[in-house]
């Protein structure tokens, strides 16, 4: 067999370990979810292949502001930033997703003819696969390496490509290049404090001083704004946390009436988030073949699918300088709505 092949091989057979990896702990934490007395399951189970779409056609969205104003702050902004990132960049993006606001970014710096490297991390394969596709036609100078991971592993395996670039015999000059981590569209908001705390130290410990990463968080404000931007009118948020029903059924052979479950979404003042549930509308008895188990759900009694926390300035520093960074620029919109925050190791 050539090393190639073998190469090919061994990456199908580490695809196919992980797939199992990622069912089974699906499959616990489900039965654990469906068990306990408050039942929360991971927002990372929103985003099967159905669920990423779908969350591409909320940022679509009139009343979903997040996206829109997170892209015009950088199209706004992407001068500075391309100055301040130097001529040779490896772009390392947690949840690339469909990489739309990355597309900004990469035209500016390849219109620069900078040298750069785009490592998009998200755990769908499709995704990832689609916006290579797209992105290779659309920028073919720009190296593209897409990695199908959760975030941790994700940072680990782009930081070690990085290293191999900069060492390699290709780099015979030693050029020297900027790190760039892209941590768009307020994903950040999807953690406790405490894991966000931790994803960004982790970040930082992949950092040289003169690299940076910048970040999305989207800003409190009034409560009015927030509830409709997870109650949107056509319904996309509601398919969006249902489908989660639709997969614990497809994945784990489930017998969930979608029917029987109402989205609700509200804006919590005392923990300034959105929280994200799934209500039983009736008394109901689930069965999970996967699991060979039956679950009870009362009237009223919910599933909680995700929390979306919003910050403020303070808290924005703060989470920066407990992780080992500094905020370098605060670049917001007019109304005040949204911050793509770039720092830099302090
Ligand atoms: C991905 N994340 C930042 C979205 C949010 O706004 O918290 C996920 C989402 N959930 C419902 N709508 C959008």
């Amino acid at each position: 067999m050539s090393s190639e092949k073998r190469e090919r091989e061994h990456s199908r057979k580490m695809t196919l370990q992980q797939d199992n990896r990622e069912a089974e702990e699906f499959a616990s934490d489900v039965a654990r979810c469906l068990a306990s007395k408050n039942k929360y399951l991971s927002p990372k189970y929103l985003y099967d292949k159905i669920g990423s779409q779908l969350f591409e056609q909320i940022c679509l969205q009139p009343e979903y502001y997040l996206t829109r104003i997170e892209a015009s702050i950088l199209n706004k902004h992407v001068p500075v930033i391309s100055k301040l990132v130097g001529n040779n960049i490896e772009i390392i993006e947690l949840g690339s997703g469909s990489s739309d606001k990355t597309a900004i970014l990469l035209s500016h710096l390849s219109s620069q003819k900078k040298r750069i490297y785009y490592f998009p991390i998200d755990i769908s394969s499709s995704i990832l696969i689609e916006s290579k596709r797209k992105l290779e036609s659309q920028f073919p100078d720009v190296r593209i390496n897409g990695i199908r991971s959760d975030y941790d592993t994700g940072i680990d395996r782009a930081a070690t490509e990085c290293m191999s670039i900069e060492n390699s015999s290709n780099n015979n000059n030693n050029i020297p290049y900027t790190k760039l981590v892209l941590f768009l569209g307020s994903s950040i908001g999807n953690f406790e404090f405490k894991e966000a705390g931790a994803l960004l130290r982790s970040v930082r410990k992949k950092l040289h001083t003169n690299d940076f990463l910048l970040i999305g968080f989207d800003l409190q404000k009034d409560e009015s704004v927030l509830n409709a931007a997870y109650n949107d009118k056509a319904g996309m948020t509601a398919k969006f946390n249902l489908n989660l029903l639709a997969r614990i059924n497809r994945e784990l052979d489930g017998n969930f009436e979608l029917g029987k479950f109402e989205h609700r979404a509200y804006y919590c003042r005392e923990r300034r988030r959105i929280e994200m549930h799934l209500v039983s509308k009736t008394d109901q008895q689930l069965y999970i073949g996967a699991l060979g188990r039956i679950f009870a759900l009362k009237k009223g009694e919910s599933i909680h699918t995700e929390n979306s926390y919003k910050y403020s300035f303070d808290q924005i520093s703060a989470l920066a300088e407990d992780c080992g960074f500094t905020v370098e620029k605060n670049f917001i919109d007019k109304k005040r709505w949204f911050d793509l925050a770039l720092l830099s190791p302090s």
